[in-house]
């Protein structure tokens, strides 16, 4: 009777395991939790399967990326997260989930990496004997939609903006950072960059210390997504010591630094700097609606000073009060979009420019784009 028993039992487990082996489900028991291997990398949540049984289920998550990831599941009153994985490491998370949709996602960055592209669904469905037909018919749908957003046709789809400077313009000159106390906590995590970061603390670029200026940026940038983004522009300036400089565009700049991706050269639509942890957090947490790294040709006085400038931009939430044009927020993702910043450094191995602290950085607050 025992022996019978078991080999009713065994027979039960084998077409279980033969059924569930067709849907694609690793599910060798009834009762054992359903295994999710999770991949986080910059910037993606990819899961072994988009659809699993309700019940128990175990998430394997590894971070494959280079900076700190998190990973949250969130749905049907659920939210669960587990700490901040380092790269190369990995952890576990154990839920027991109801059928439903539910999302889940990176939470680092105040959801910055969220909306990076770490974020992904999983479908929890119902009893197998009900969901079977469901299940393969939703796993196709996911595959199917997941073969197009990588298509070609979809990556092709081309981004322009056309970006013209307005407003007061002002320099703005070697000074300390406003907020080290909120940047302090984000730079522990950037590792090995964190040491040169800690350096603009005290001195770096983005200060309170500014001097209004006149001059006037125009530029077009194109977004095609990782590769083949370009910019095209000419920015005139006189700095306050009375010199003239004047800066070209030539090409973008794509090399990924760990924390400071660069996205092809050129983002349109972009939350980072500050609280997000995508970026220097020695500049507030904003909005851009164009974010690029470039290489310029800078000239001053009409003399070539290097064919290697390089070149950060952004068209920003505003940074800046009026009036004095001091720092007036920590978080200023909320604030409308018109800053036009423009940040010159000289080309690697190249001298620091003649201008104070050897670096540009010109803005323009009241600027627009179409
Ligand atoms: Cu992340």
């Amino acid at each position: 009777m025992d022996r019978s028993s078991n080999m009713v039992s065994g027979w039960a487990v084998l077409t279980a395991g033969l059924f569930v082996g067709v849907l694609g489900a690793a599910r060798p028991q009834p009762d054992a939790p359903a295994l999710v291997s999770v991949r986080l990398s910059e910037w993606k949540v990819e899961l072994s399967q988009q659809t699993i049984a309700a019940g128990a289920v175990r998430f394997a998550v590894t971070n494959a990326g280079s900076i700190p990831h998190g990973f949250e599941v969130e749905g049907q009153g659920l939210e669960k997260e587990i700490e901040t994985i380092q790269p190369g490491a990995s952890d576990t998370l154990s839920l027991s989930l109801k059928p439903g949709s539910y999302e889940v996602y990176c939470p680092v960055g105040a959801d910055s990496h969220k909306k990076l592209g770490m974020e992904t669904h999983l479908k929890v469905v119902g009893s197998r004997a009900s969901g079977s037909a469901g299940y393969g018919g939703s796993a196709m749908g996911e595959s199917h939609m997941s073969e197009m957003s990588g298509s070609p046709a979809v990556a092709e789809k081309v981004q322009v903006i056309q970006v013209k400077s307005g407003g007061p313009v002002i320099q703005i000159l070697p000074g300390p950072f406003p907020f080290p106390d909120s940047a302090a906590p984000i730079l522990q995590a950037f590792g090995d960059e964190r040491e040169g970061l800690e350096s603009q603390v005290k001195n770096g670029p983005y200060s309170n210390n500014v001097a209004p200026i006149s001059g006037r940026f125009t530029f077009t940038a194109w977004d095609k997504g990782a590769t083949r983004d370009s910019v095209e522009g000419v920015a005139e300036f006189a700095t306050q010591d009375g010199a003239r400089w004047k800066l070209v565009l030539d090409r973008v700049q794509t090399k990924d630094v760990p924390h400071h991706p660069r996205f092809g050269g050129v983002i349109l639509g972009l939350y980072y700097h500050g609280a997000t942890q995508v970026h220097t957090p020695l500049v507030p947490t904003i909005n851009s609606a164009v974010a690029l790294w470039a290489v310029g040709h800078l000239y001053k006085n009409d003399q070539l000073v290097t064919d290697n400038a390089m070149v950060h931009v952004m068209l920003l939430s505003r940074t800046r009060r009026d009036g004095d044009f001091a720092l007036a927020c920590w978080d200023c993702s909320k604030n409308k979009i018109e800053e036009l910043q423009l940040q010159i450094l000289p080309g690697p191995g190249e001298p620091k420019f003649d201008a104070p602290g050897g670096f540009l950085f010109v803005n323009w607050e009241k600027s627009s784009s179409r």
